[in-house]
């Protein structure tokens, strides 16, 4: 089904009038799925959405702010709302039959959930990104990626970019959204309370081409290489490309904040490999924050690169492979690819 955007208003794309035909979540996955047990699949994910949602909603009342003892396969301290929200996805998900794996952030070993089998589905998951951000209330998010098994063998789980199903994330944020892409188009699901159901509030999202933003960690300036650097000059200056004018900043923390900032605003978000990180890979993770983000944002006119290739060209050889990320606007995707080649 191709569903048309709204034209826009008050300098705002994306927007869904209030008086166009309400699309659930259920209606749209019946029409666009292409296959009743992936439908099925992204039904569990919703749900698993929606109970984090929650969770995060009352996160201070439950007494689940700070962190615990435990520390994720990256080493990173987890809060109670990660390893909470990573159970949730447990349970939402692993009742599927069509489901095999489950490849989580928050899990050091891929989790089986039923025995290898050719054309059975994956599912890589970042349960709670940016989840630093808690504490302070601001936007959070879940990623997730669905690939289908190569092979009867476990040996083929780890995901090929190309051959993503479909890739969404949830954003709790002032409201919970659920975006999501098959591979032609992104379409964004806004929780609607009153009915606890997914609304398509957000139809064909792209990636604003006049970019005017950009997102960095800048505290990792001086571990840049010289294209970075150049490059973050250069947007400071408004001397980068066609627009000659000045980029405004922005970094939350949370990938899923920044990204959808750019599918709604436009702009370009970086967490290149740097001196510091480039032993391990970079920082940001291939399957479950790269890959399905890359996907999202081709999926809506966008590029994303690790500035050498196409992030979705990656190869995993570990679940918890790490990769440079850059991803936006097309145009300045490819001044920066054009930089390092
Ligand atoms: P957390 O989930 O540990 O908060 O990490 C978030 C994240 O993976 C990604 O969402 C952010 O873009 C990035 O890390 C933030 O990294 P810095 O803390 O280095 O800014």
């Amino acid at each position: 089904m191709s569903i048309q955007a709204p034209k826009p208003s008050h300098g705002c794309s994306n927007i869904w009038p209030a008086d166009m035909q309400r699309i659930t979540l259920t209606e749209y996955l019946a029409r666009n799925a292409g296959e009743a047990a992936l439908a099925d699949l992204i039904e569990c994910i919703a749900s698993a959405c929606w109970s984090i949602s929650n969770l995060v909603n009352v996160s201070a009342l439950a007494g689940h702010q700070g962190s615990t003892d435990e520390i994720n396969p990256h080493g990173e301290v987890q809060k109670p709302l990660d390893i909470l929200a990573d159970e949730v996805f447990v349970r939402s998900c692993s009742a599927n039959a069509n489901l095999s794996a489950l490849i989580s952030e928050e899990v050091e070993e891929i989790t089986w959930v039923n025995p290898a089998q050719t054309g059975a589905y994956v599912l890589a998951y970042d349960p709670l990104d940016g989840s630093s951000n808690l504490d302070v209330d601001l936007s959070v998010g879940s990623i997730f990626a669905v690939s289908k098994l190569r092979s009867d063998s476990a040996e083929d789980v780890l995901p090929n970019g190309r051959n993503l199903l479909c890739s969404g994330y949830a954003i709790y944020g002032p409201s919970t959204m659920l975006v999501l892409t098959f591979g032609d188009q992104v379409d964004g699901f806004t929780l609607d309370d009153s009915t606890d159901s997914f609304v398509l509030t957000h139809p064909n999202m792209k990636v604003p081409q006049q970019a005017c933003e950009f997102a960095i960690n800048v505290s990792r300036q001086r571990h840049w290489d010289e294209t970075i650097q150049s490059y973050v000059s250069d947007c400071l200056k408004g001397a980068v490309g066609p627009r000659q004018k000045a980029f405004n900043m922005r970094w939350t923390a949370s990938m899923v904040a920044d990204v959808h900032r750019i599918l709604i605003r436009g702009g370009v978000f970086l967490y290149p490999i740097d001196a510091e990180n480039a032993a391990a890979g970079g920082k940001l993770r291939l399957l479950y924050e790269a890959m399905p983000m890359a996907m999202i944002v081709e999926a809506g006119g966008g590029g994303a690169t690790d500035g050498r290739i196409p992030l979705i060209d990656v190869v995993a050889t570990t679940p918890h492979q790490r990769t440079s990320v850059i991803l936006g606007a097309r145009e300045e995707i490819d001044l920066i690819r054009a930089a390092y080649s």
